[in-house]
Formats: structure tokens, C-alpha cells, sequence
């Protein structure tokens, strides 16, 4: 087969947000805008990629089969050698991570849109990843986006009929070398490391029960997203589950009309059967598989900041990190501070980042971080380079087999012990952007007005003071590249937290994130809505958002 060169206009607004590129799927199917963006991709590799193997998967929505068509078709006209491709082009992202680095590839492209609705009228994604299994840094996706802009041509090798749905080796010839297509089993390489990661026996035992304990039911939920043929393999077959356990299991391009986004207002039904039925635990993952959700018996619902630190302070009941040791802790800046006082007590390194699993790899790499969780039901360690949602239900099962408690137990015992961060995040979806950059603009004038820091902003009967008001800018230790304008940041006196900033994954409309973070060292039993109204009301006081977003209540309360 030979190489064709095609000429190609410049699209606007290719611009990689938090989490690669996203917007609806009719743009990408507009002429040419998916093929500008994977030679963009592939030109911001150009020194290595010349030889390169890269691995091409994603979470099975709509669009998925087509542009992992186009990805093998212009990878080959790039002097790619070898693609590694998930079959039917499924790959979880932590599954990605993972491939990267057990076969050492220069990269991978994971096709998703995360949490975001699928099908021919939503989103689709597109990432890159780097040769570590991580998101790329800042510096590579704005040199894939300054590529985007003045693009002229892309090579593709359009006679090339590579068939995905079998695992299987293809060998192609272009021009005088060989291209490579392996097609993998989507599972397998992820399932054995998860083996090696965790006492599979130790799990099976305590959802299997014994003479000394009942057996502990599970109920997982796949929504519909890339998990189901990674829960089957590992919940029905490894661990001895019954079908009643998971539900959601077999991915769909439109994830049955769902938004796969596991949270409780979305998997409202995963929670109501936990509720109401005999369960003592429920997860549900994202479209893509690193988000989780954890809940207890009765739907005790598990913060994900609580969940991190929960977590933090039990990983000797984890084989992996008895044997690679615990290096230090991180979360995302509006992620609740639980964890820190953990870090504290166990004489940990603790980091704080920008919003975006991508600020955690150098940590990685450097041998610093073990541990790190996002607020947005993003849980992970160094084991891969994603959040990993899997992993966190598979970590906090590992903890119950070992402590023998419910989930519930380990949390108050953990509030009991270091205090609670009460959280919660408002979101508010879709706004117009014009009102809400003002918002933004205007907020932080305010915040940075002489006379703020130690103002008092009081309702509902409590009073705060504020002891610091920026707009959060992170150094990265290891390679020292700064992050700039990463949100709005209102800290007060004791510690209690206002966040704003504007979501940098929705592909329309500006969403508004709003986050409340309350640190109570007694009166831990409380409910977290209602401890958090007062500090609530003085954030909606202090940033004007009704006024601003013409909304009266969040569209999703975390
Ligand atoms: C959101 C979350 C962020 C997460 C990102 C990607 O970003 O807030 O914590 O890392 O999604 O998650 P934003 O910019 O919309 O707030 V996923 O599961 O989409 O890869
Ligand atoms: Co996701």
C-alpha cells in the first residue's frame, strides 16, 4: 500500500481541556477534524515516532470502531511501526496506562469522553498519553494544539482494512517497510496485574464468606461503560460472584441513554438497590473506568475525599505497597483535605495539584507519590498513571477483607480518629460562558482587593474569617513548569475552603464547579448538607453565581 498525502484546513478550538479533547460527535465528524487532530497528535511525537509502537483503545461509545479506523490508516502513513489495538477497540483508560507501560510503548490514544453522555448527539474524546501511561503535560497537548492551528496536510495510507474484532497480528506492507496491527484482548494484561496488585484469594473469601463471616455481598455497576467485560472477568470469573453482583455489564456505544458517570445523581438506581436491598457494598466506574463510586450498606455513601484518605491510612492491607513501600500523598487543590491529616500522622509527603490526573505523573515518576485521589470520583496510585476505578473498588475490598469492618464502621472510626472534612461540589452545567467568565473575573477582582484577606463573611450564624484568597498557581516539583489560574481559592481561618472554577471537560457551554470543603475535629455524625449550608450561602454571596448563571440550584450536588 502506499502513502497519501492529504490537504487539510486548520479547525478551531482544538484545544486539549483537563482531560483531552472533547465535544460532540458530530463535530468530529465533520471533514477532516478527527484526522487533523491525530496527525497533530502524531506530529507533537515527531522525533520518536518514526519506528514507535503505540497502543489505540477506548470506552466502546459511539465513533469508537470508526477513528480507531483512521488512527491505524494515518499512523501507518507516519512511519509508525506497530499499533497495539484493544479488541472491538476496547480499552479502559487504566488499562491504557497500563499497556503503555507493560510493553513500553511511546504512547497511546484513548478514545473517550470520561463521565459524558454518549451516542450520535453527545460527546466523544479523544487523549494522548505519554510513554510514562500518563495523560500528556500541559506542554505536549499545547504543542499538539499550536499544531492544530496551521496544519496544511496529513498522510494517510488509505487502503489499509485492518479488521479489530478479532485478536489476532496483521501485517501490512507500505511503501518498503511492514506496519504492525495487533489486535489484543482487552482485558487480560489489565486482569493479571489487578492479580498481582491484590490477595485475590483474600476477596474471593469475603464475598464468598466462611465458617467466620457470612458472605459479603457486592453489587457493581458498570453503567453501561468499558468496565463491564473487565468487572465480568474479574468479579464473576476471579472472585466467584453471581450475576445478582454486577448489573450494567456489557458496554454500549450510547451506554443505554445513560450518563455514565458514577455519582449519586446518576447512578441514582445502583443506589436505591443498594438501599434497599441486602448489600453491604456498591461501586459503579465511569464510561471509561477510572472514575468509582463506593457506598456502604444501606447506600452509605463514601466522599471520595474520604474515600482517599480512608484508603491512605489502610494500604498495608494491599500486597503492592507492602512490597513497593508507601511513598507520598496528592489530590487535586478542591478535593477536601482528609487525606492531609493522614499524610500528617504517618509522616507522609503530601502534594496539592491542578484539577487533572496529568499533575500527579512526575510525582510518579519521581518516586514521590503512592496515593492520590481527585474530588470528582477519581481514586489511584502509582500502579498506573490514571485513576483507576477497578483498582479503588478492589483497594477498598482488600481493606474490609483485612479489617473485617463495613464501610461504615471504617469511616466514622476514621472521622473519630482524625476529624471529618465535611464536602460537597455544586455544579452548575451548561451556562452560557460569556456570564460566567465574567463571573469569574469578577470574583477574583473582589478576592484580591485589598481589605479581603481578613474580612468576615458570616449566615446562618457561623462567622469566617478569610486567611487567604488567590487564584491557585502550582509549581510542579519535579521539572518545575508552572500551571497558572488553576480556580479560586477562599481559605479561612480554620481551615474551611471555598473553591470556584470553570470545568474544563464539557464540550458546551460553561459548567461552573462550585466546592465547599468544612473541617469539624468533634461533631463528626453530621449531615454534610446541612452542616455546609452556612458556608455555602457565603460562597453563592461572595461570587454573585445566581446572578451571574441565572441559575437558582446546582443542575448536580456531589
Ligand atoms: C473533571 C474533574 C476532574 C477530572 C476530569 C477528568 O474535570 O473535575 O477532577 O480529572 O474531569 O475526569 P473538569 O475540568 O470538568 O472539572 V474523567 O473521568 O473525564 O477522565
Ligand atoms: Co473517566
Amino acid at each position: 500500500s502506499s502513502i497519501v498525502t492529504v490537504s487539510t484546513n486548520p479547525y478551531e478550538g482544538q484545544k486539549p481541556g483537563t482531560s483531552g479533547l472533547r465535544k460532540k460527535v458530530k463535530v468530529f465528524m465533520q471533514e477532516n477534524y478527527t484526522e487533523n487532530f491525530i496527525q497533530s497528535i502524531l506530529d507533537a511525537n515527531k522525533e520518536a515516532l518514526v519506528g514507535s509502537t503505540l497502543v489505540v483503545g477506548g470506552d466502546g461509545r459511539y465513533l469508537v470502531k470508526e477513528v480507531v479506523d483512521k488512527i491505524i490508516k494515518i499512523s501507518a502513513g507516519n512511519g509508525v511501526a506497530k499499533l497495539l489495538v484493544g479488541q472491538n477497540g476496547i480499552l479502559s483508560t487504566p488499562a491504557v496506562s497500563h499497556i503503555i507501560r507493560k510493553y513500553q510503548t511511546l504512547g497511546g490514544i484513548v478514545l473517550t469522553a470520561s463521565h459524558n453522555p454518549g451516542g450520535i448527539n453527545n460527546d466523544f474524546g479523544i487523549k494522548f498519553n505519554c510513554s510514562n501511561g500518563g495523560p500528556a503535560p500541559d506542554g505536549t497537548t499545547n504543542d499538539i494544539y499550536r499544531l492544530t492551528t496551521d496544519i496544511t496536510e496529513y498522510k494517510i495510507v488509505p487502503d489499509i482494512h485492518c479488521n479489530i474484532d478479532e485478536v489476532g497480528v496483521s501485517r501490512f506492507k507500505v511503501g518498503e517497510g511492514e506496519f504492525v496491527v495487533e489486535v489484543i484482548d482487552s482485558v487480560k494484561d489489565y486482569v493479571e496485574y489487578m492479580k498481582s496488585i491484590f490477595d485475590f484469594p483474600k476477596i474471593k473469601t469475603l464475598l464468598q464468606g466462611s465458617e467466620l463471616r457470612k458472605p459479603f455481598k457486592v453489587l457493581i455497576d458498570s453503567m453501561n461503560g468499558v468496565t463491564g467485560p473487565y468487572v465480568r472477568r474479574i468479579f464473576l470469573e476471579e472472585l466467584g460472584a453471581s450475576m445478582g453482583s454486577v448489573r450494567r455489564v456489557t458496554p454500549l456505544e450510547d451506554f443505554g441513554g445513560a450518563h455514565p458517570d458514577p455519582n449519586l445523581t446518576y447512578a441514582a438506581d445502583l443506589v436505591n438497590e443498594v438501599k434497599n436491598g441486602d448489600f453491604d457494598f456498591g461501586a459503579a466506574f465511569d464510561g471509561d473506568g477510572d472514575r468509582n463510586m463506593i457506598i456502604g450498606r444501606k447506600a452509605f455513601f463514601v466522599t471520595p475525599s474520604d474515600s482517599l484518605a480512608v484508603l491512605a491510612s489502610q494500604l498495608e492491607h494491599i500486597p503492592y505497597f507492602r512490597s513497593s513501600g508507601v511513598k507520598g500523598f496528592a489530590r487535586s487543590m478542591p478535593t477536601a483535605a482528609a487525606v492531609d491529616r493522614v499524610a500528617e500522622a504517618l509522616g507522609k509527603e503530601m502534594f496539592q495539584v491542578p484539577t487533572g490526573w496529568k499533575y500527579f505523573g512526575n510525582l510518579m515518576d519521581a518516586g514521590r507519590l503512592s496515593l492520590c485521589g481527585e474530588e470528582s470520583f477519581g481514586t489511584g496510585s502509582d500502579h498506573v498513571r490514571e485513576k483507576d476505578g477497578l483498582w479503588a473498588a478492589l483497594a477498598w475490598l482488600s481493606v474490609l477483607a483485612a479489617t473485617g469492618k463495613s464501610v461504615e464502621e471504617m469511616l466514622v472510626a476514621h472521622w473519630q480518629q482524625y476529624g471529618r472534612n465535611y464536602f460537597t461540589r455544586y455544579d452548575y452545567e451548561e451556562c452560557p460562558s460569556d456570564p460566567c467568565n465574567e463571573m469569574m473575573q469578577e470574583l477574583e477582582k473582589t478576592m484580591t482587593s485589598p481589605g479581603f484577606v481578613g474580612s468576615q463573611h458570616s449566615a446562618a450564624g457561623k462567622s469566617y474569617t478569610v486567611a487567604l484568597a488567590d487564584n491557585f498557581s502550582y509549581m510542579d516539583p519535579v521539572d518545575r513548569s508552572v500551571a497558572m489560574k488553576q480556580g479560586l481559592r477562599i481559605v479561612f481561618e480554620d481551615g474551611s475552603r471555598i473553591v470556584v472554577r470553570l470545568s474544563g471537560t464539557g464540550s458546551s457551554g460553561a459548567t461552573v464547579r462550585l466546592y465547599i470543603d468544612s473541617y469539624e475535629a468533634k461533631d463528626v455524625l453530621g449531615d454534610a448538607q446541612q452542616m455546609l449550608q452556612p458556608l455555602i450561602q457565603v460562597a453563592l454571596d461572595i461570587s454573585k453565581l445566581q446572578q451571574y448563571t441565572g441559575r437558582d440550584a446546582p443542575t448536580v450536588i456531589t
